[in-house]
């Protein structure tokens, strides 16, 4: 096979090893002006400007940070247990992990996506993808907490995900791998792809409590999707999907699926496809597939496994599915706050392309085809074309808008953020980013309303920017003020995980729905104890269930007797609190799993095997009150035959049997 390099390829490859060698760009020292600690620092009793979820890339958690401060607030789990607060270790949080394949406790996420109302985000929900076992989770933001799980079927690697529609109608799931799909045997042989392999793309609908559901599925072409965007105001209804691999390599891609000068962004038009799915158009097909909610008043998620899903065959729908051809094999697609550009992002392409929705149209409906892909039309490049951005940078990846008319690309290859004009294509700035940037991220930039005022960078590598921690380097992003013509760096921060993307929004239009505590009364939870009276000790068998309340600063019952070796002990833990901010942590020897940390009002449930004989002190781990360090306990294990009889201690009674005691 004939190895073919284009020439900004070539160029790019050599920059990219003067990076990896370590040379440092000019002006290195001193890119931090005078007063960017002034601009970035919030005294106390003030708040940050603007919350910023951050995915956490192969952590598979979001974190929250404060804007300008660059300050941590919250790791939300999502994806991944999470020891701290027993998620995906307590009873009750276990369920959220659930996937066809079983328990998965782990994946990688790359995106996020804010709830928005006519094109504004509205700080009801955030979203983020799964990357690995295809998921999508809605966090919700009185809480900050993962609320929802659904599992996509017919997809591997959800990349191209989860893309949010202006009136949080659907986000939208692409699959990375084309695969064989879930209806068919799969057990075929690779080289079959060009055969056997399918793409889809998954339109999730948001009811108005926030509840998912795959709407429907389209079938496309044996492609990769990368990334996402919604059309906006005149684009409404419709979504770009960028693909790359339009070869339909299946080994060496880095090779292989490079060959052509063009890959595609796939634009979908989704209010077709609500029609074709009424019109009774969509296959319904045997998949499976888990949808896991957590339910706020039983603080207890369940787990359901669906069976079908709907899908549309874009040969069975005319005018839903046209192809734009994108060179170099596309990464980032973003449209403009207008809705009227699309912004296309070649990995090796020297120049972006720049598409307008106007022209799109007008190509449909002049049928200005430059043939099909697979039955698919596709749309001719120049007809299409609002123009190119001229020598951006080198590897553009990510794009977005302040409300100015200015866009902001990242360049991975020569390490920098570009600022350019939308109506005619120049460039207006470019500062460096240390280093490597992959998505940035602009308060707001993704929607009809940017709030603009910083760009964030989120770099792939951090060399020389933080002390050395052994073979692994901090992530990094770094902020900019981009309130003037010029970009300015002001801020760094070490990040969680992989930050792949961001978004940040206004504090106000979350800060006043926080939630503070969970009502006592509201706590529905099965195993809940409210109040010291209903504390108790049951044996079920060989399952041990404790009813115990915490409460500054004691657990009640605190001394329990009576387990025996091959007993499973449950510990339901209620929290009494009802104070904003106070909860109370459980932990016992030896356990496998993990803490508990439970909030104000609710209740959590840790299983416990005993291993040995012995008596396992239980403490609280939050230091909750003065007397936190007396907020402890005992629980005393016997041998499998003992008989020694189930007794608790409420501090008010004597605890084991009278007879010991003595
Ligand atoms: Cu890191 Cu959005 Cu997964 Cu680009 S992706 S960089
Ligand atoms: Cu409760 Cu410390």
């Amino acid at each position: 096979m004939k190895l073919f390099f284009s020439k900004s390829l070539l160029v790019a490859m050599m920059i990219a090893a003067i990076w990896i060698i370590g040379c440092k760009p000019r002006g290195a020292q001193s890119a931090v002006s005078g007063d960017a600690a002034q601009k970035t620092y919030v005294a106390p009793g003030k708040y940050d400007e603007f919350y910023d979820f951050v995915s956490g890339g192969f952590s598979g958690q979001m974190s929250v940070y404060g804007l300008p401060s660059g300050r941590l607030f919250r790791v939300i789990p999502v994806f991944s247990v999470d020891p701290e607060k027993g998620y995906g270790y307590s009873e009750e949080t276990k369920a959220m992990l659930n996937t066809s394949h079983g328990y998965v406790p782990w994946d990688d996420l790359h995106h996020i996506a804010l709830s928005e109302t006519n094109g504004i985000q509205d700080g009801r929900w955030v979203f983020g993808n799964g990357n690995n076992t295809p998921r999508i989770a809605r966090i919700d933001l009185k809480t900050f907490r993962t609320a929802e799980i659904i599992e996509i079927p017919n997809s591997a690697g959800n990349h191209s995900s989860p893309f949010i529609t202006e009136n949080s109608e659907y986000v939208v799931a692409g699959t990375r791998f084309s695969v064989p799909l879930d209806n068919t045997s799969g057990d075929v042989p690779i080289n079959t792809y060009k055969q056997n392999f399918k793409g889809t793309v998954s339109f999730i609908h948001i009811d108005t409590s926030g509840r998912m559901n795959i709407a429907f599925q389209i079938q496309t072409p044996g492609i990769n999707f990368d990334l996402a965007r919604a059309g906006k105001g005149k684009s409404h209804g419709w979504v770009f999907f960028s693909c790359y691999n339009s070869e339909k390599a299946f080994t060496l891609l880095e090779q292989n699926a490079s060959q052509k000068d063009k890959d595609f962004i796939m634009c979908v038009n989704w209010k077709k496809a609500e029609e074709y799915v009424k019109a009774g158009k969509a296959q319904k097909r045997a998949v499976a597939y888990a949808h896991n909610t957590y339910d706020e008043n039983k603080h207890m998620a369940t787990s359901e496994i669906e069976k079908e899903v709907l899908v549309l065959d874009p040969k069975d729908c005319p005018d839903m599915v046209y192809f734009m051809p994108c060179p170099k094999s596309p990464h980032g697609c973003d449209t403009d706050p207008s809705g009227e550009y699309i912004v296309g992002s070649g990995k090796l392409a020297a120049v972006i392309p720049v598409f307008s929705f106007t022209k799109i149209q007008k190509a449909i409906a002049d049928k200005n085809f430059d043939g099909d892909y697979d039955g698919i039309p596709v749309l001719k490049y120049e007809a299409v074309l609002h123009g190119e951005v001229q020598k951006p940078g080198l590897g553009p990846l990510h794009t977005e808008f302040d409300a100015n008319g200015n866009a902001y690309t990242s360049f991975f290859v020569s390490s920098e953020i570009v600022k350019w004009r939308l109506s005619d294509l120049k460039v207006l700035d470019r500062v460096p980013t240390y280093y490597s940037v992959g998505h940035l991220s602009v308060p707001g930039g993704p929607t009809r309303k940017p709030w603009g005022k910083y760009v964030i960078a989120y770099n792939k590598i951090t060399k020389d920017r933080y002390l050395p921690t052994g073979p692994e380097l901090a992530q990094s992003a770094q902020l900019y003020d981009i309130s003037g013509d010029k970009m300015k760096l002001i801020l760094d921060f070490p990040t969680i995980g992989e930050p792949h993307y961001a978004e940040a929004i206004p504090a106000d239009l979350i800060m006043k729905n926080s939630q503070k505590i969970y009502k006592i009364e509201d706590n529905q939870n099965p195993w809940a104890t409210k109040g010291d009276k209903n504390a108790r000790v049951e044996r079920k068998g060989n399952e041990v269930h404790v009813y115990i309340t915490a409460i500054r600063s004691h657990f009640n019952p605190d001394n329990i007797e009576g387990v025996k070796l091959g007993d499973v002990v449950y510990f339901h833990v209620t929290n009494l609190e009802q104070d904003w901010d106070i909860p109370h942590g459980f932990a016992v020897k030896g356990a496998n799993n993990a803490e508990l940390l439970i909030m104000p009002g609710e209740t959590q449930t840790l299983s416990w095997k005993p291993d040995r004989v012995g008596v396992f002190p239980i403490y609280c781990t939050d230091f909750c009150s003065a007397l936190h360090q007396e907020m402890q306990g005992y629980i005393r294990v016997s041998a499998a035959g003992s008989n020694v009889p189930i007794t608790f201690s409420t501090g008010k009674n004597e605890p084991g049997p009278i007879a010991e005691n003595k």
